[in-house]
């Protein structure tokens, strides 16, 4: 190629920047974006160009973060809910000085190993604060992590606690649904120190934006009750002027930012080209030319890096400041505060858990288990500060909310119980965000048919690692006359299917607060808790040992050697002991063993689990798809549960049609031993 057929000399020249050192700032995440999406043949560089000056203004006067202490409880949070942009996340943490986010880890985007993951994952590096890349779910985290700070703040106050939380979305993650359930809950709670910079490019994958989209952006913010203006994002002083005034809003704010997509790209800017793979050696050098960027690939000139060097040091003064507040806060706020962050538990809850879990074995009451986890509840929240609570509008069916829990709301983020509205997806994404921000540990309730609208962002939950608890209450044809449309059947088994999230299902209420107690120590791993709509008998009539904790245990020996043991879970696990009964009149030796949690019981030693499963015949019993259960029982074995969708009748009529009674358990096992 001539010099006159670069792609440049086509293009018309770049205007001058408001600012000659923020451009060249900018162009050093360009340069970075388009050289390692270029090595590694992989990855989005549009973004990053397009949204470098709009970062480059936030992160050098605005954003509060100090890359020495990146874990700074104060620090503001920087969500970039366009993940797939993520070399401008990875170039901002290396230009600003994180200390493992290396040049060579630059070099080494996308590749096995390195921290520079295809789209931004949490925990791979310092400074990453959510995985991002679903689209929508990190603006939904961030509204999480907004109200953590409101929470955090109406507890331990401004001293202590007052940053915003910024984040950058695209067309993308606007026109998910889940974009409506966030920005709903946002502008409802006044969550006014969120700020959403929009990448408002009108470009997306299949083009321009105009072929499935046609939103008034603005409107539809400001309908939800935000503030909402658009500027020019490559105009750095009218990005800095929409920042000023965002952060003295008293509503949450959208800055929408016209930018063009691949900025400084000779003929891929402002295309759809540009959005998802390299640019090409011939584009690069057009590139090169036209932002006057002369340098060779990872380098970046001495001055504008120690620029950058001088933004990430910016926040040393301030994070010292508050780390002598905390020093300087009485003791007792100053242990709370810690203690938080920390993600301990405060003491005694463990002593409250098994209280209840000891009422429980000892007066035997009749109930369902979705009643027992809200009397558990009751014991654990007035001790648990940490514990904030919430329901996709079944609050009630829950029986989420405690005694002692009062609303959390734009008038009081004082209180501990959030009416997240009928907003599943938003709430679970929400209280990832909580869980993210730190010092909040959360827990919500919807039934369990309707974890199908959180599941994006539970999976997400499940591979960041982060304790947060889904109450999944109505979990099987138990539920009754509601019918097949909130009959989960496959649920079970789908959730299952998440590696790293632990699902309960207790069979009686000794059992719901041991599964509680587990799931609420257990840091860094999300916890889904099946319970019943209707009563279940009381099983357990001991609870000095939490015996769910291996997964699965023997609730019942047979009475002689065993001749077949029977396995099931939650309302089931009664069933199964009434099948116990009626073999033993036949005289068949039964076991009935209980499997709350399958996760649990899978990393048990070896031994353990033959113990436990026996050499017998098995029989599993669960109103559930029986997809899985095959490993338990051998090929040997049966499995009954539901072969296809319930019906709309009261619970036992429909136990009684879909063959799932002690009945049917004694017919496999008969045929079996
Ligand atoms: C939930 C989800 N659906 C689809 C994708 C695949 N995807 C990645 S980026 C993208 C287009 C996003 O467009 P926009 O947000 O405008 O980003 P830009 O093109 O401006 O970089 C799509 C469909 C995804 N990452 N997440």
């Amino acid at each position: 190629m001539t010099a006159a057929e670069t792609p440049r000399a086509t293009a018309p020249a770049l205007p001058e920047p408001k600012s000659r050192e923020l451009r060249d700032m900018a162009d050093a995440i360009r340069a970075l974006a388009m050289d390692a999406v270029e090595r590694a043949k992989s990855g989005h560089p549009g973004m990053p160009m397009g949204m470098a000056d709009v970062a480059t203004v936030l992160f050098s006067k605005f954003l509060k973060f100090d890359p020495r202490d990146p874990h700074w409880p104060d620090r503001d949070r920087f969500v970039l809910s366009a993940g797939h942009g993520s070399m401008l996340l990875y170039s901002l943490l290396h230009l600003t000085g994180y200390a493992d986010m290396t040049m060579d880890e630059i070099k080494r985007f996308r590749q096995l190993g390195s921290r520079t993951a295809g789209h931004p994952e949490y925990g791979h590096a310092t400074g990453i604060e959510t995985t991002t890349g679903p689209l929508g779910q990190g603006l939904a985290n961030a509204v999480g992590m907004a109200l953590a700070e409101r929470i955090m703040n109406a507890k331990f106050g401004d001293a202590l606690v007052d940053h915003h939380t910024y984040v950058f979305a695209g067309d993308g993650c606007l026109m998910e649904g889940i974009s409506h359930e966030a920005i709903s809950l946002a502008g409802h709670l006044n969550l006014h120190k969120l700020i959403v910079l929009f990448d408002d490019n009108s470009i997306s994958i299949d083009g321009s934006t105009n072929l499935s989209v046609s939103d008034d952006q603005l409107q539809r913010f400001e309908a939800a009750g935000w503030d909402a203006v658009r500027v020019d994002g490559h105009d750095t002083d009218a990005v800095a002027a929409a920042l000023t005034r965002a952060r003295q809003n008293k509503r949450p704010s959208l800055i929408a930012c016209r930018t063009t997509i691949a900025f400084g790209a000779p003929t891929k800017a402002g295309t759809a080209a540009a959005h998802g793979s390299a640019l090409g050696a011939a584009e690069i050098a057009g590139a090169r030319e036209r932002l006057n960027w002369p340098y060779p690939p990872f380098e970046i000139p001495d001055a504008i890096a120690a620029a950058w060097r001088k933004v990430g040091e910016r926040g040393g003064k301030d994070r010292s400041a508050w780390s002598a507040r905390l020093a300087a806060a009485p003791a007792e706020a100053r242990q709370e505060f810690e203690r938080r962050v920390s993600g301990e538990l405060p003491k005694g809850w463990r002593e409250a858990v098994r209280g209840i879990a000891q009422k429980f074995a000892t007066e035997a009451p009749k109930l369902a288990t979705r009643q027992a986890s809200g009397m558990v509840l009751d014991a654990l929240a007035p001790l648990m500060s940490e514990l904030i609570g919430g329901s996709a509008d079944l609050t009630p069916s829950n029986n989420t909310r405690a005694k002692s829990q009062k609303v959390l709301d734009a008038s009081n983020y004082g209180g501990s119980y959030v009416h997240y509205g009928v907003r599943e997806h938003g709430m679970a994404a929400a209280m990832n965000g909580l869980a993210l921000h730190g010092g909040i540990l959360p827990y919500g309730g919807t039934f369990l048919i309707f974890s199908d609208y959180c599941r994006p962002a539970i999976r997400l939950s499940a591979l960041m690692g982060v304790r947060v608890l889904y109450v999944l209450t109505h979990d099987s044809i138990g539920l009754g006359e509601d019918g097949p449309t909130h009959q989960p059947v496959d649920q079970l088994a789908s959730l299952r299917a998440i590696p790293h999230l632990r699902v309960y299902r207790p069979a009686d209420p000794v059992e719901t607060a041991e599964c509680w107690e587990l799931a609420l120590e257990a840091r860094g791993v999300p916890a889904a808790i099946a319970l019943t709509r209707q009563t279940v008998p009381a099983l357990r009539r001991d609870a000095g040992e939490n015996r769910s904790a291996r997964g699965a245990y023997v609730l019942a020996e047979a009475e002689g050697a065993r001749r077949v043991t029977l396995l099931a879970t939650g309302s089931e696990v009664g069933l199964a002991m009434a099948a116990r009964d009626l073999l033993k009149q036949q005289g068949i030796a039964a076991a009935v063993v209980s499997m709350p949690c399958w996760e649990l019981f899978d990393a048990q030693d070896a031994a353990y689990r033959r113990t436990v499963l026996g050499s017998a015949p098995r029989v599993a019993v669960e109103a559930a798809s029986p997809f899985g259960w095959e490993r338990y029982v051998g090929s040997g074995g049966a499995v009954i549960g539901m072969t296809g969708f319930g019906a709309s009748a009261p619970a036992e009529d429909l136990f009684r049609h879909f063959g799932i009674t002690a009945e049917k358990v004694v017919e496999a096992a008969l045929a079996r031993v």
